[in-house]
């Protein structure tokens, strides 16, 4: 496993070229805004458990999470449909910077709450039919940090492994998705949280076949 941002901490890296990019922004955020959005997000997002099928048997995420969209925006996940709340206001706020830094249409944003340590996300790609051919998704960083792994979904043993900081903007793009798995490792010794956001384009009529042909 190696940690490729080590050396070029404050710089734009293109990194897997032709196989997607991962680019990483630190201190997209100043400390001032961290404070700010951390503290509020973490007292007024709707905060639930997600229920998730794996192997047929439904179990609680080990995360608490909340989907928040235009109207309309739905999102299949793990066989089952999450349609979005309306914009909260900081959340509306930082989706219209991201949208004029980037040019970027974006209508929907999957907020996952990292309790302490012990909470996670297991590996998987976020290649859901509704988020198109090549998304790109835009993944921010709030409280304390984490490690983000990925690895090559034909290869695990292609392993890298980055952490990420409060303020530090993620962005996932390009074919990505079709060649990585991401993983937010638990870490047993960490007890503050963390909240992440990553903001997407759902396509709505592919969200809308899915649901009807129950896939
Ligand atoms: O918390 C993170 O950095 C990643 C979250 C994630 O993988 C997801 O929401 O699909």
């Amino acid at each position: 496993m190696t940690d490729l941002f080590s050396s070029a901490q404050n710089e734009i890296l293109p990194l897997i070229q032709n196989q997607g990019e991962l680019l990483c922004l630190p201190n997209w955020l100043s400390r001032e805004e961290q404070g700010r959005y951390f503290s509020s997000f973490s007292q007024e997002l709707d905060w639930k458990t997600e229920t998730l099928m794996m192997a047929g048997k439904a179990v609680q995420s080990p995360r608490l999470v909340a989907w928040y969209g235009d109207p309309g925006a739905r999102y299949r996940y793990s066989g089952l449909t999450y349609t979005a709340l309306p914009w909260h206001p900081l959340l509306s706020e930082l989706r219209q910077r991201l949208i004029q830094d980037f040019e970027t249409p974006l209508n929907s944003v999957l907020a996952n709450l990292y309790r302490n340590g012990k909470d996670s996300v297991s590996w998987h790609a976020d290649s859901e039919p509704e988020l198109g051919a090549e998304p790109v998704i835009y993944s921010l960083s709030l409280g304390t940090s984490r490690f983000f792994d990925f690895r090559r979904i034909s290869d695990h043993k292609q392993k890298h492994r980055i952490e990420l900081h409060s303020g530090t903007l993620l962005i996932m793009r390009g074919p990505f998705q079709h060649y990585w798995q991401h993983q937010v490792p638990k870490q047993l010794k960490i007890d503050e949280p963390r909240i992440n956001l990553t903001f997407r384009y759902i396509h709505q009529d592919a969200a809308k076949l899915r649901q009807d042909l129950g896939n």
